[in-house]
């Protein structure tokens, strides 16, 4: 064989999902899905720690798109005022008083489409400035056009938060301003400047399961898989119009929400799955759960973005009832040790 016909060296190829492997575990018997989920958890992670992400919207409301499930939409009649983007020193005294609390990283998030550059050089400083607090960072700034990446990880940007939401299937009924192509773009772009990619989605918009397990393979099937995935649970804003729907439709059921946290942990082993929006809404045996289902992270502190979380002294409480830990920067272990 001459070196033309010697495959290359590469890392052994990650296991490719099907959607009906993934219905497959959503319709296994609850006990039987939770002991797959708790063993795969353990056999990568310490099963008694979560990471601790803290959130901060550095710019309100106002946004073009129109996110079917979004506060922040200009289409939607939500009550929500429209701001700027805030200032540097508010930044910093956030992720300081976050960080006093425990959380690990700090998440800015922004009310646009994307960024334009001028917004993009004052982030950038946000980032410089969280980061020599000692804290990861992670911004969510909509779709990125070429370049912008390179920009962040410059500022020493850790994670980039941008949510698939939901299956491509389904994605035209929740958004028409985007399309999920675009998303996958930007997470193309965030991979090839290094930064770690923060991706997920969620539930409880009125979707069929099919577009949930459809959702999580999306996930799953990224390759490489997304460090951390958020899993969120539609938190119903009035004026929204999935709120309308989802107030007719009815909710969806919280053991469902825990069977796709058990999903996630399954076919993205190595990955965080935070518990993301909604917590507030499933109460605490329902989280307790979660945390068994595999879910290792949530978002710490008194408020979403826009929408409330449960308080510090809450959390603090669960997780002593729980016995669970905080898990410390890059607190990520490797199978086996
Ligand atoms: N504008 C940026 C974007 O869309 O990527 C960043 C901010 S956006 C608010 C971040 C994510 O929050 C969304 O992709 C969605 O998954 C989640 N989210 C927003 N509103 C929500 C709601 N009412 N309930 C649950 N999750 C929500
Ligand atoms: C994610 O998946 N969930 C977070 C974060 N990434 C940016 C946002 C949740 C927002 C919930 C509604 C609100 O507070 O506006
Ligand atoms: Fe804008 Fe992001 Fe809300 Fe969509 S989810 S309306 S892009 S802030």
């Amino acid at each position: 064989m001459n070196d033309m016909t010697q495959p290359a060296m590469t890392a052994a190829a990650q296991k490719r999902w099907s959607q009906a492997e993934v219905e497959a575990l959503y319709a296994l018997p609850f006990n039987d899905l939770m002991f797959q989920a708790q063993s795969v958890h353990r056999a990568n992670f310490d099963a008694n720690a979560i990471q601790l992400s803290t959130l901060l919207s550095i710019k309100t409301g106002g946004c073009s798109e129109d996110c079917g499930y979004c506060s922040q939409s200009a289409r939607h009649e939500t009550g929500l005022e429209r701001e700027k983007l805030i200032d540097i020193a508010e930044v910093v005294a956030t992720a300081k008083a976050a960080k006093a609390a425990g959380a690990t990283r700090f998440c800015m998030g922004a009310a646009w489409r994307g960024p334009k550059e001028k917004d993009l050089g004052a982030v950038t400083e946000m980032v410089r400035e969280v980061k020599a607090l000692g804290l990861e960072t992670c911004v969510t700034l909509g779709m990125l056009k070429p370049g912008q990446a390179e920009q962040l990880k410059d500022a020493g940007l850790d994670y980039y938060n941008h949510n698939l939401d939901t299956a491509s299937e389904f994605y035209g009924q929740v958004i028409t301003t985007h399309t999920h192509n675009d998303r996958l773009d930007t997470l193309a772009q965030v991979r090839d400047a290094g930064i770690h990619v923060c991706c997920g989605g969620i539930v409880g918009m009125g979707e069929s399961r099919r577009v949930r397990a459809g959702l999580i393979l999306e996930l799953a099937n990224l390759d490489p898989q997304p460090e951390s995935v958020p899993i969120n649970m539609l938190v119903k804003v009035p004026g929204t119009p999935l709120a309308d729907i989802v107030e007719k439709s009815g909710d969806l059921d919280p053991l469902e929400f825990v069977r796709t946290i058990a999903v996630a942990r399954i076919t993205m082993p190595t990955s965080h799955v935070r518990l993301s929006a909604g917590r507030q809404e499933l109460g605490e045996g329902v989280q307790a759960l979660c945390f068994l289902a595999g879910a290792n992270s949530i978002f710490y502190g008194d408020k979403l973005l826009t929408t409330g979380n449960p308080d510090v002294s809450a959390d603090t409480a669960l997780f002593a009832k729980l016995g669970l830990k905080t898990e410390p920067v890059q607190g990520r272990r490797c199978a086996g040790h």
